[in-house]
């Protein structure tokens, strides 16, 4: 009985656009729980789970993993955080995860926050990451790159239509984006 009152924001933006750099901040002025799709998923593979290997091979090719299986790891991930308002970052990506959770959950987002970047500058943060992300080498972020335009982008002109999308220049520095998501996240606090 979670669905009808909770408040969830998808938080969407190409790989390296900073979504879990400003989901942070978010976290720490609004209140709201940040559950990163890709960090859950990476976390299940960690944890030895059945579906590990598979996870693996998606995250390296830059694909991306059958709904169910990100949808339960997000449902858990909202049942034990107690809270009532999430960021939901990196998910939906597709069309697919798109119905799929709306359809499982009966929940809709409140707004999509949608960071918007240029590749070039994507790319440059992603090969200056240093994190050990097994996905942050040149081959497979230019892979990332071909789903996130092809797949991802359509999901974020759905929400567009819908009159959901803020759209904020993601390619500034962290402190001048915040300022800018910290103006679409006061008026609902
Ligand atoms: N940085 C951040 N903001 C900056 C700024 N304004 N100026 C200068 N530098 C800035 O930031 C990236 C780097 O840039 C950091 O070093 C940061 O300091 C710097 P970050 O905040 O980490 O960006 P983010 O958008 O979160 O990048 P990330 O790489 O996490 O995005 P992806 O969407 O590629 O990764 P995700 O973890 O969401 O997904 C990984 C993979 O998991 C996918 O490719 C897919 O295979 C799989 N996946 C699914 O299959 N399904 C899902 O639902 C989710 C993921
Ligand atoms: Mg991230």
């Amino acid at each position: 009985p979670t669905n009808k009152n909770v408040t969830v924001v998808f938080v969407l933006g190409g790989p390296g656009s900073g979504k879990g750099t400003q989901c942070a901040n978010i976290v720490q002025h609004f209140g709201f729980t940040h559950l990163s799709a890709g960090d859950l998923l990476r976390a299940e593979k960690k944890s030895g789970s059945e579906n590990g290997t598979m996870i693996h091979n998606m995250i390296k090719e830059g694909k991306i993993v059958p709904s169910e299986v990100t949808i339960k790891l997000l449902q858990r991930a909202m049942q034990e955080s107690g809270n009532d308002k999430f960021l939901i970052d990196g998910f939906p990506r597709n069309e697919e995860n798109r119905a799929a959770f709306e359809s499982v959950t009966g929940i809709e987002p409140e707004f999509v926050l949608f960071f918007d970047c240029s590749e070039e500058e994507m790319e440059n943060r992603l090969l200056s990451r240093n994190q050990g992300r097994e996905d942050d080498n040149i081959e497979t972020i230019r892979k990332r790159f071909k789903v996130y335009m092809e797949s991802s982008l359509p999901v974020i002109e759905y929400y567009n239509s819908k009159g959901k999308v803020r759209k904020i220049d993601a390619a500034k520095p962290i402190e001048e984006v915040f300022e800018a998501v910290k103006a679409v996240f006061t008026p609902i606090n």
